[in-house]
């Protein structure tokens, strides 16, 4: 008897043991999860689909790495209960599905985000304030070492109206990957912006999770990029101005090597390569090490690299001289820029400052050069999103004073493509024209001879086309599927409308012929769908309500980028929804674009 109450006691001590165990590995597992996500959501949240919110990684406000960028891949991919059937380059592999639109509430965000910031702003929200960024650099950079004694640094950042997330995740990124003592500081220009989160919501954020060494500045009316910048550049101590958008993301190591330059000669004005980050998808990929170049019409432009300018010494590593920069990001000495005249603060809002200030340095003794082994990446729009105040046309009146202050009698080639702008004003100039006389710069001619011979010059004294630029042969992106595009539940095809020749035709569903080449899909590695081998399935990237069109393959996804995911779906990237049959019962069997729910309208197989 007294063995038994023994046996009982032990059983109850071993069962309270167990119990105990269990609920301490529970706590202690959830509370590693869930602290650093308990997070203030934006203002605008709400309770948002399927997912639990605490592992919502959109609203993540914490400070420091709130999640490892693999575990919120995994956790992302988790919740959307998804397994990506990607073959490809591990990449795009965690954010292909990153759109997805779940409610209507995530399809607002996705729609205003185009409409206010011309990018996917569901997907920049989702993705929170810090992740990794495949290090695009030549792997010879790797092993470049820089001088212990770098200038430090004051980072400049203009925005206007930009996406809070787009904005801190370009914050983040300067602070996560400079070191410390190199960043003197960064200096948010906030031009007049409308938002209201860019208000008070930042400075709180600001103050709480960044360190002391990030400001904001606040103009009191518009002034536009230029002259914000110069605003920026007059509040700013450190050594170096180091100039970004308020959408880029910085790769590792990109400060070192443009200070390392700057160090050599203060008088050499640098750019990292802009690499890309996807409008559409925000996947970040590298960029060619293009230059830049102009044309008459006063428009910036890419050129490949002359064969002349490459190599040297330091072959894929060395810097490259650019006739042009960009204009969002550079770095130069903080004396050099105030030496130099910073900007003509007579150029409003945006437009051709770049070609003033790349004019400016080469004709009066700088130079500027394009640094390979720095790179940041920049989101590039589809449109800039928003205008000058009163609608001016900025980039006209910028130009104009731009080609009547540098560009002597060259600029009768800019008049000839422009002959409406002859007689127009451009404002007082005559501070300009004294500087360029100051600096005691040299002609125009003079760059175009010893800094931009390939430029073109029309007229009888043309020179011969040196057409001597690095062959790229196009890449053909590797076949994945190839075979009839079948709708599970009906068993019938996706074919052109009319001839699959036809652009801009509609596809819709009918019964397989098995004898007609024309219905056959290609599956790439790009994510295009391509049918009989001509044209791409394209989705309208603003309006999500249009059915899919076949359209050219442009390569360079977004629109034309598709996904076989879970449930047999076929997911569309940039529009975020899935491929589905309108009716069932419908004999026309149109096709269009909606949110994914699995169901079988929604249910695709590709198969040869
Ligand atoms: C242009 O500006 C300069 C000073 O910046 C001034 O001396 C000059 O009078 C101005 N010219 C006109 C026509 O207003
Ligand atoms: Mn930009």
């Amino acid at each position: 008897m007294g063995s038994v109450t023994v046996r009982y006691f032990c059983y109850g001590c071993l069962f309270t043991s167990a119990t105990w165990t269990v609920l301490l590995f529970i706590y202690f597992n959830f509370s590693e999860v869930t602290q650093p996500l308990k997070n203030v959501p934006i203002k605008g949240s709400g309770p948002y689909g399927p997912f639990p919110k605490k592992f919502y990684p959109r609203f993540t406000r914490s400070p420091g790495r709130v999640l490892d960028p693999q575990f919120k891949a995994n956790r992302m991919d988790h919740l959307i209960n998804n397994h990506i059937e990607d073959t490809d380059k591990g990449l795009s592999k965690s954010s292909s599905e990153l759109g997805m639109i779940f409610n209507e509430r995530d399809q607002e965000l996705r729609d205003l985000g185009y409409q206010k910031h011309a990018f996917n702003m569901l997907i920049s929200n989702r993705l929170g304030y810090h992740r990794d960024v495949p290090d695009t650099r030549n792997a010879k950079c790797r092993g470049k070492s820089y001088p212990a004694d770098l200038p430090t640094a004051s980072v400049v950042i203009c925005f206007y109206n930009e996406a809070f997330s787009a904005l801190l995740r370009t914050v983040h990124s300067v602070v996560d990957r400079t070191p410390a003592h190199l960043l003197h500081e960064i200096i948010l220009v906030d031009d007049s912006s409308d938002f209201d989160d860019l208000k008070g919501e930042l400075d709180e954020y600001i103050q709480r999770y960044l360190p002391a060494k990030v400001k904001v500045i606040r103009n009191r009316k518009r002034e536009g990029l230029i002259r914000g910048r110069m605003i920026g550049a007059a509040h700013a101590t450190g050594e170096v101005l180091v100039f970004l958008d308020s959408h880029c993301e910085v790769n590792v190591m990109w400060l070192q090597p443009l200070l390392a330059i700057i160090l050599e000669d203060p008088h050499t004005v640098v750019c990292p390569v802009i690499d890309i980050i996807s409008a559409d998808t925000l996947a970040y990929s590298s960029s060619p090490v293009v230059r830049g170049g102009f044309n008459w019409g006063l428009h910036f432009k890419w050129d490949l690299v002359p064969v002349s300018e490459l190599g040297g010494a330091d072959g894929a590593t060395a810097p490259i001289r650019s006739p042009t920069m960009a204009g969002g990001l550079f770095a130069m000495n903080r004396q050099y820029f105030n030496d130099l005249g910073q900007y003509d603060s007579g150029m409003d809002i945006w437009g051709g400052e770049n070609l003033e200030i790349s004019f400016r340095i080469w004709m009066c003794g700088g130079k500027l050069f394009i640094i390979p082994c720095s790179r940041v990446g920049h989101i590039f729009r589809k449109r800039r999103p928003y205008g000058s105040p009163e609608g001016q046309d900025t980039m006209t009146h910028n130009s104009l004073r731009l080609a009547h202050v540098w560009l002597d009698e060259y600029k009768e080639q800019y008049f000839s493509l422009r002959p409406d702008l002859k007689t127009k004003s451009f404002g007082n100039i005559s501070e300009r024209v004294e500087l360029r006389k100051k600096l005691g710069c040299q002609s125009f001619k003079w760059y175009l001879d010893n800094i931009y011979p390939e430029m073109q010059i029309p007229g009888p004294n043309a020179k011969p086309q040196q057409p001597i630029f690095i062959n790229r042969g196009p890449k053909r992106p590797r076949v994945l599927l190839r075979g009839r595009l079948y709708h599970l539940q009906t068993n019938k095809c996706l074919v052109a409308q009319g001839r699959s020749s036809q652009k801009g035709g509609l596809v819709l569903l009918k019964a397989c012929d098995y004898g007609d080449p024309t219905q056959i899909w290609i599956y790439n590695e790009e994510h295009e769908l391509i049918l009989n081998n001509l044209l791409c399935l394209d989705m309208s990237e603003t309006r999500s309500s249009d059915p899919p069109r076949l359209m050219k393959c442009h390569g360079s996804g977004g629109s034309q980028q598709w996904t076989f995911g879970k449930n047999n779906r076929l997911y569309q990237v940039s529009v975020g929804q899935c491929l589905r049959v309108v009716d069932l019962m419908d004999q026309k069997g149109s096709v269009g674009m909606a949110i994914c729910d699995g169901s079988s309208s929604q249910q695709w197989h590709l198969e040869g």
